[in-house]
């Protein structure tokens, strides 16, 4: 009998239990767009102890981490069998990522993972690296889940050990379980990430939203947000690759930028999330964003609001990589409420709601970016006029 093992795995399991059943407050007040949420929805301690631990007295005496969870973050989501179901990028202390699912009844707490991890086959060039999975409808029946694979670039001198080339990666399956590996995407940019595909086919055709990039970290001159097609899921390749949301100096996006999940139709449009990034004396800073697309050219922005939609706050400015804010899912119910799926800081994951007359509001009604200060303050002066008459005070 080991009296200390037995009280440690009592205290894991509680603790364990205590956070994966917490329930989730909501902020009160906000911008009126979206409502955040007090704690995070789920973190590395949320992954199962039987991951985490061997559970067995005997060859486990001090009940020790054997393989230890770094972070959670950068969830795809869907709506299955009528839960909230997210695949999450789990990263372990060994730095790698993989897939794992993560369910929920109500889409703000409770989410708990799955026994087991994903499995994803992999292709002729196994994948050193699996992670930020986009999960997608599509019409032809089956759930898609595109992702960035990467591995070391071989071109790169053997001293150098960090040049790595991503491209993407695509599964499908019908259960979330048994998933079937498809060829990696092939674009004309010498590197992917980002890539998302739209749900449904356009003029008969798979359509792709892609973010060309020159190298692994930099965007380059291929930087934005592409577009292509391609007509055989099984032997994807994208010969033209145009894009549609660009770059621009001076904004939230001008260093790079890059689709969340996959987009919402509306009457009014196609709703986007992405992220948008730029550099500052305190490294990269990530941000998301939203725009709309056109119902019948989905390759034309018809509304794009000024700056961030959602920026990191308090404790989501700090993590592995501080300063981020990354999405790629977002989980519409039949309400018509929206559930938005984001990471903060390449460590934990959190949820926002809104619906979708809010976004649609927020989308068509926020100003555009005037791209000079001088601009903004028109703008501000106008809203401040147009409030001449209201009465501020209590
Ligand atoms: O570290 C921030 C993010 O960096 C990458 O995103 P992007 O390709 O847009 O620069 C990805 O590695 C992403 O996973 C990560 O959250």
């Amino acid at each position: 009998m080991n009296l200390y093992f037995d009280k440690r795995l009592n205290e894991l399991r509680q603790s364990y239990f205590e956070r994966i059943t917490a329930q989730n407050q909501v902020e009160k007040l906000g911008n009126g767009v979206f409502e955040r949420y007090q704690n995070p929805i789920l973190t590395a301690a949320h992954t199962p102890l039987s991951w985490r631990y061997d559970l067995n007295a005997e060859t486990n005496p001090f009940l020790m981490e054997r393989f230890g969870i770094n972070a959670t973050f950068n969830a795809g989501a869907i709506l299955f069998n009528g839960n909230f179901v997210l695949v999450v990028r789990v990263e372990g202390h060994d730095r790698k990522s993989f897939f794992a699912v993560a369910e929920s009844y109500n889409g703000i707490d409770n989410f708990k993972f799955w026994e087991y991890p994903i499995i994803i086959p992999e292709t002729d060039e196994p994948d050193t690296n699996v992670y930020d999975m986009r999960l997608v409808r599509h019409e032809d029946g089956w759930i898609y889940g595109l992702f960035c694979t990467e591995r070391r670039d071989k071109s790169a001198p053997e001293g150098d050990q960090s040049a790595a080339v991503a491209q993407c990666g695509i599964v499908r399956t019908k259960d979330l379980k048994h998933w079937d590996r498809l060829p990696d995407l092939k674009t004309p940019s010498p590197q992917q990430r980002n890539v998302v595909l739209h749900p449904e086919f356009v003029d008969g055709k798979y359509a792709f939203y892609t973010r060309p990039q020159d190298s692994f970290i930099e965007a380059g001159k291929g930087g934005g947000i592409g577009f292509g097609v391609c007509d055989d899921i099984e032997n994807p390749v994208i010969s033209v690759e145009k894009v549609i949301d660009k770059k621009v100096y001076h904004t939230v996006y001008e260093g790079k930028n890059g689709l969340g999940p996959a987009p919402i139709k509306t009457e009014k449009g196609w709703l986007h999330l992405a992220h948008g990034v730029r550099n500052t004396a305190a490294g990269l800073r990530y941000v998301l964003y939203m725009f709309m697309t056109d119902l019948h050219d989905i390759k034309k922005v018809i509304y794009k609001p000024a700056g961030y939609f959602m920026a990191p706050e308090g404790e989501e400015r700090i993590g592995d990589v501080s300063n981020v804010l990354f999405s790629n899912g977002w989980i519409v119910d039949e309400q018509n409420n929206v559930y938005i799926y984001y990471a903060s800081s390449d460590t934990r994951m959190h949820v926002a709601t809104s619906s979708i007359e809010r976004l649609l509001d927020y989308v068509t009604n926020t100003p555009e970016d005037g791209l000079r200060s001088a601009e903004s303050v028109k703008t501000i002066s106008k809203i401040v006029s147009n409030n001449a008459n209201v009465n501020i005070q209590q």
